[in-house]
């Protein structure tokens, strides 16, 4: 008996709304070709309409809901002009990461075939990298306050919370990553000389990671110039693990050197699978492009192949419909219509279909 895969869909604001629709074109496509059952089922939480209905992003039952499905495909949140991004933020995406102990949210980098690259010289194969993120804790934090608002005593306080628990075992995934890749390489990105409590503790916790993996060759670099090397050496690095916030600014980064955003997919993983893991593209819901139809879907599309790659991890049926969604997505790369952050003129559903036709033939 095959198992039945429960994916609960939820497409967020924005071009979350558009894109998710073309992830799920594709996924099904996938999944018919390999006879796999998923069940999908859509929910309208998590969007800024939904708190502008109801007061909150969430309903008060939706941990008992959502953890009874295998993974979370989820678009993107936020609408600054409906409700503050940090209290969509923290009230949504935030909430899953931390309910379900999503504490890795891994960031493929990777210039594709097809893919103009704003880089001078670089060609496939010179830029693929994983961005590994700290998801629960780190610079994203709830705590600490205001005081004497509205005075000329006003200050604000903003802690960073880095425990020995979350920071090794984001530190044990990634070396256990790079010790499992061909280089065998490692960078840590810090801001040790400058954040002087949090970030030389982090350092030191990378260290005694280190000692346990002799094979992987760390590399500790300070967040500025590992910004410049993405750029100007991105060929140098295999895995980058990071603290939440520079995670953040450098899968934004990353993707941005290998051509565009709106190829950058992730999937925020409970490695131990005690709870759904989310899989999202790294772009954010682009309020100023919604409604024009000329959202890149391949981010989409990609973190739906992540999504079967790690709920398949015993399957090989969803091994290869991973494999194949990649494929359909390189093939489009090289000849099929794109998107305008692209330099095509394609719609978001031209491009989502064709990869979706690619796979039925
Ligand atoms: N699909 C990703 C998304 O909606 N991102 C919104 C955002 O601002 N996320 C911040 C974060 O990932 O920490």
């Amino acid at each position: 008996m095959n198992k039945v895969y429960k994916i609960a869909a939820i497409p967020g604001d924005g071009i979350g709304i558009e894109v998710l629709p073309e992830g799920l074109k594709v996924l099904q496509a996938a999944a018919d070709k390999h006879q796999i059952a998923l069940e999908i089922t859509q929910f309208d939480w998590a969007s800024c309409d939904y708190y502008l209905e109801h007061g909150t992003m969430l309903p008060d039952n939706w941990f008992e809901v959502l953890k009874n499905f295998d993974a979370i495909y989820f678009g993107a949140v936020g609408w600054p002009d409906k409700v503050p991004d940090h209290i969509s933020l923290w009230g949504s995406l935030l909430q899953f990461r931390r309910r379900f102990d999503q504490y890795v949210n891994l960031r493929p980098v990777r210039l594709l075939p097809g893919v103009p690259c704003p880089l001078a010289g670089r060609e496939p194969g010179d830029i693929d990298f994983y961005v590994v993120r700290e998801n629960t804790e780190g610079e994203y934090t709830s705590v600490g306050g205001r005081m004497f608002e509205g005075t000329e005593r006003e200050f604000v306080l903003q802690e960073s919370v880095f425990t020995r628990h979350g920071s090794d075992r984001i530190l044990k995934y990634a070396f256990e990553m790079a010790n499992n890749r061909d280089k065998k390489k490692i960078t840590v990105a810090t801001k040790s000389n400058g954040v002087a409590v949090s970030m030389p503790y982090w350092d030191e916790r990378a260290e005694a990671m280190a000692a346990q993996y002799p094979e992987v060759a760390m590399d500790k670099q300070h967040i500025d110039i590992l910004c410049a090397r993405f750029v100007l050496q991105p060929n140098r690095f295999d895995v980058v693990v990071a603290s939440n916030l520079f995670g953040d600014i450098l899968s934004d980064l990353g993707p941005a050197c290998t051509g565009t955003i709106g190829l950058a997919a992730s999937a925020n993983l409970n490695p131990e699978r005690n709870f759904p893991s989310l899989f999202e593209p790294v772009h954010g819901s682009a309020p100023d492009i919604f409604g024009k139809n000329i959202a890149n879907p391949i981010a989409m599309i990609w973190s739906g192949a992540m999504m079967l790659e790690f709920l398949g991890e015993q399957d090989e049926r969803a091994q290869t419909a991973a494999a194949d969604i990649m494929q359909a997505i390189e093939k489009l790369l090289l000849s099929g219509p794109k998107t305008p952050d692209m330099g095509g003129s394609a719609s978001t559903q031209e491009v989502g279909s064709t990869i979706a036709q690619y796979l039925q033939s």
